[in-house]
């Protein structure tokens, strides 16, 4: 062969070779042809290989020649397996695009319970009057529930029929009211006494509409020197205005005679139906009466004060409770207190 001829065979390699590793469709095809390409049985490596036997002045030139072509082909080899990789890169980027302006999954978020809600609400207010939590024992004995509480040994709330009395002990009941709290803190501590204790209570009832055999309370108690009446009457109506504000009027109030074993002079306070605003005509809220009964409260009983020795002659006092589902089902229009312990999800779901 002369030189032209292997120059030309040269030359047509390498113009093969770089179509071919041009049309390499993959880093696996890329790696064959390097191997047939540069291999130990490849072609160039063959060429190499035979130099020995060309001639003196033939022999470098195509071994120049050829070296060329092996760094020509690396460099190809190289470029090309980083442009499949790139290439793969882009389609499997375009394949798996995101679009980021779907709607996400959307965790279901929970919330308080209305009883929870209407809790913290009423224990804000409080606090916004300088009054602070309390709690106690739902299992009690009967010197917390009634003895300290004034209530006399024969007393209707102390009968079976009403109260839920244990097998612990005679005197172990679940507490029927959360004023236990109260007399808790009188007893440990010294006057004065700013607190309200909110907290489940127990009455043996009938399950209705209206009643259930478990239920929550806010009771509140305010003791120092020469608490009166109209303080009791203030703080009350400014508690009523705030509680019902999202009914966006003011809401009349008024105080009438009650009875508590624990407080002189005791009183029942009704608001003004503000769903009939008083007139009754029709209104199944207030029962066509016009006037909704929303708590208790008195001025506390000297006798109350005496059992937590507390001198009635230097102190005196106003306390109150409430039922927190009674004011929840007003509040917020709920018409059966089962609602409550029911768990469905779409009752819980409108608060
Ligand atoms: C009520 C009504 C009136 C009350 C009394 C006391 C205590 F401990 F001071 F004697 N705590 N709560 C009370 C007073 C509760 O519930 C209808």
């Amino acid at each position: 062969m002369s030189l032209s001829e292997i120059e030309e065979k040269l030359h047509k390699m390498e113009s093969e070779a770089l179509t071919s590793i041009d049309e390499a469709k993959s880093s696996e095809e890329v790696e064959a042809l390097r191997l047939s390409l540069l291999g130990k049985k490849g072609e160039l490596t063959n060429i190499l290989q035979g130099l020995s036997g060309l001639d003196k002045d033939t022999r470098p030139i195509v071994g120049k020649r050829a070296n060329e072509i092996k760094v020509k082909v690396q460099e190809a080899l190289d470029k090309r397996k980083d442009d499949v990789f790139n290439l793969a890169l882009e389609q499997k980027l375009a394949q798996e695009k995101i679009d980021i302006t779907l709607p996400g999954n959307r965790l279901a978020l929970g919330h308080a319970h209305p009883l929870s809600q209407i809790t913290e609400e009423i224990i804000d207010i409080f606090y916004g009057m300088g009054f602070s939590v309390a709690d106690g024992p739902e299992i009690e004995t009967d010197y917390y529930n009634f003895d300290a509480l004034n209530t006399p040994s024969d007393h209707a709330a102390r009968d079976e029929q009403d109260t839920f009395y244990t097998n612990i002990s005679p005197e172990t009941l679940l507490r029927s009211q959360t004023s236990t709290v109260q007399i808790r803190v009188m007893e440990k501590g010294k006057p004065p006494f700013r607190i309200i204790a909110p907290g489940r209570v127990y009455r043996n009832e009938e399950v209705n509409a209206r009643k259930y055999p478990l239920f929550h309370q806010v009771e509140g108690l305010l003791i120092d020197k020469d608490v009166t009446f109209g303080q009791l009457k203030g703080t009350l109506n400014l508690f009523i205005q705030r509680l019902f504000r999202s009914f966006g009027k003011p809401i009349q109030t008024r105080f009438r005679p009650d009875f508590f074993p624990f407080t002189e002079p005791s009183a029942e306070l009704d608001a003004l139906c503000p769903f009939c605003d008083g007139k009754g005509t029709n209104c199944r809220t207030c029962g066509q009466r016009g006037w909704l009964e929303l708590l208790g409260c008195g001025m506390v009983d000297p006798a109350v004060l005496q059992a937590v020795n507390i001198d009635p002659e230097e102190y005196s006092g106003f306390a109150f409770g409430m039922g927190l589902e009674r004011l929840a089902m007003l509040r917020y229009g709920i018409k059966d207190i089962r609602y409550f312990y029911s768990n469905h999800m779409d009752f819980l779901r409108q608060f």
